[in-house]
């Protein structure tokens, strides 16, 4: 076994259950786990049966009565060593993120960075979970609300992030007060498996007790629908396409369950005439090709003003050129972009590349297999750079691929509609100089993004603002700012001090 693997914790088969430290599982099937770089088996991980499912549900609520009691600043206290364990083991995991997943090493660093963030952001929280105070239109009376925590958060997450999106969700779930079923992927359980570990030990020093951080390696056959429906669990939080979070929501919106979701992207970035075309470019080319495009935030739209046009167009060719030379194993330090997760991830790519053409599309470089001829499976791409118009309905849907479609703007306000003319709503960026044009795009008449930015590309958000989308996104909120809400129930109180009984808005019931 690899010593990274080692040190990680990882054996050649792995229990897929846990409930803190401790780990089972009686499923009778098997998740391999196969890294994208070669197409070999890393590990097995054993599957949860549905008795190992109710087992989780029950430590989940009995440690749900504790966990809710502990204030929440000692909650913050485990989370803040919790990061410190993230801290220790960063270049492991952000090896094994590179090795399950295939983004590259700095990006796979930088995921786990992402996770030690929001514990910092976390802890500060722990402190901060506050409501208002209002003023009462009664005499001797005050109002104020407060949050409560809300009680077991069901946490299903996809493969492109495969440990980040647990960090912004269990943190701060856990701060609040909740406990946390997590169901990550199936292409990615191993990087599960090791957050597990890591955070183990803390769990142990700190006596939580087993349930407040539950994984669960799963079929969606055996946990699938089944889960989002089961009522003992008032909240999920779902990263992933769009149709499963449609179908998925549906069952959780007719028990009147709560969802947050983070679903599929169609991201933009708006180069306007006055732009600095360097960053601009720059920014671009990461937004578009970097996590080999597997980003929910990845951009998939460049809409420049026809002025500048063909000079961005071959800005970007020159571009793309050079790191065409720079596709390959992620784990290389030279490499820029890695492999895409499957080889129907390659074939979506290639599907789309040909759909496009038919559409009208044209290729101005790369939508093509990478080096395929020498391997027995297919997973390297060259990045593709395609005019195209933004009505096609190809360039509509999100093809989880970089693919980079070019479209031509006469006016901001073109530019703007074209922006908000797709179904989905995460991401959007303008490059511009003039205040004029960046504030439009920032207003209400602007981008109809939940993400929208100045001079900065489309994906690599900070994990102090809310993250999300709006329309086919999901319009749910996660990581920073006041998204902690989402996770907790909320409360108005009105309390009377004093020695009379008025009712609220004057009325009178005298008996
Ligand atoms: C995702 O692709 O699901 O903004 C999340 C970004 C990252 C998160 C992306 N911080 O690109």
């Amino acid at each position: 076994m690899d010593p990274i693997l080692k040190r990680l914790k990882i054996e050649n088969v792995n229990s897929g259950v846990s409930t803190g430290a401790k780990w089972f599982s009686s499923g009778k099937e098997e998740t391999p786990s196969i890294s994208p770089i070669n197409n070999k088996e890393i590990a097995r991980v054993k599957n949860a049966s549905l008795d190992d499912y109710e087992e989780v549900v029950k430590k989940a609520q009995e440690a749900f009565k504790i966990w809710r009691e502990k204030p929440a600043p000692e909650r913050g206290e485990v989370v803040r060593q919790i990061g410190n364990a993230l801290r220790e083991y960063k270049v492991d995991l952000g090896h094994l993120v590179t090795l399950e997943m295939g983004k590259i090493n700095e990006e796979g660093l930088g995921e786990v960075q992402e996770m030690i963030d929001i514990c910092d952001f976390a802890v500060g929280q722990s402190r901060l979970l506050n409501g208002f105070t209002m003023h009462s239109e009664r005499k001797k009376h005050r109002i104020y609300d407060q949050y409560h925590p809300l009680g077991i958060v069901g946490l299903i997450t996809s493969f492109n992030f495969p440990v980040a999106v647990w960090a912004w969700n269990a943190m701060i779930a856990a701060v609040c007060g909740d406990v946390v079923i997590w169901k990550p992927s199936s292409k990615t359980p191993l990087t599960a498996i090791a957050v597990q570990n890591i955070i183990s030990g803390v769990l142990k020093e700190n006596k939580v007790p087993e349930g407040v951080f539950n994984l669960v390696v799963a079929k969606s056959s055996t946990l699938g629908d089944n889960f989002v429906a089961d009522r003992r669990i008032p909240l999920f939080s779902i990263t992933g396409s769009t149709a499963v979070g449609k179908r998925l929501s549906g069952i959780i919106g007719k028990r009147l369950g709560r969802s947050i979701l983070e679903l599929g992207g169609n991201n933009a970035v708006i180069i306007a005439p006055s732009a600095n075309l360097e960053m601009a470019v720059k920014s671009v080319v990461f937004g578009a090709v970097g996590t080999a495009g597997q980003r929910c935030t990845t951009t998939r739209r460049l809409i420049v003003h026809e002025s500048i046009y063909d000079k961005v167009a071959e800005k970007l060719i020159i571009a793309y050129k050079s790191i065409s030379g720079k596709v390959g194993n992620p784990l290389e330090q030279d490499t820029l972009i890695g492999p895409l997760i499957s080889e129907d991830a390659v074939n979506n790519f290639l599907k789309a590349i040909s759909q496009v053409k038919k559409e009208g599309g044209k290729v101005l470089f790369g939508g093509v297999p990478y080096d395929c001829e020498n391997r027995s499976f297919c997973h390297y791409v060259i990045p593709a750079l395609v005019e195209a118009e933004n009505h096609y309905p190809i360039v509509q849907e999100e093809t989880f691929a970089p693919i980079l479609y070019l479209i031509k703007y006469k006016t901001i306000e073109e530019a703007i509609a074209l922006n908000n003319d797709v179904p989905q709503g995460l991401s959007s960026a303008i490059f511009t100089r003039n205040l004029q044009e960046s504030e439009l795009f920032l207003s209400e008449t602007g981008s109809d993004c939940g993400i929208a930015n100045v001079n900065i590309g489309t994906s690599g958000a900070e994990i102090g603002g809310a993250f999300g989308g709006e329309k086919d996104t999901g319009g749910g909120r996660e990581s920073g700012s006041d998204s902690w809400k989402n996770y907790m129930r909320r409360q108005t109180n009105t309390i009377n001090f004093g020695d009379d009984l008025p009712l609220a808005q004057g009325i009178q019931f005298g008996f």
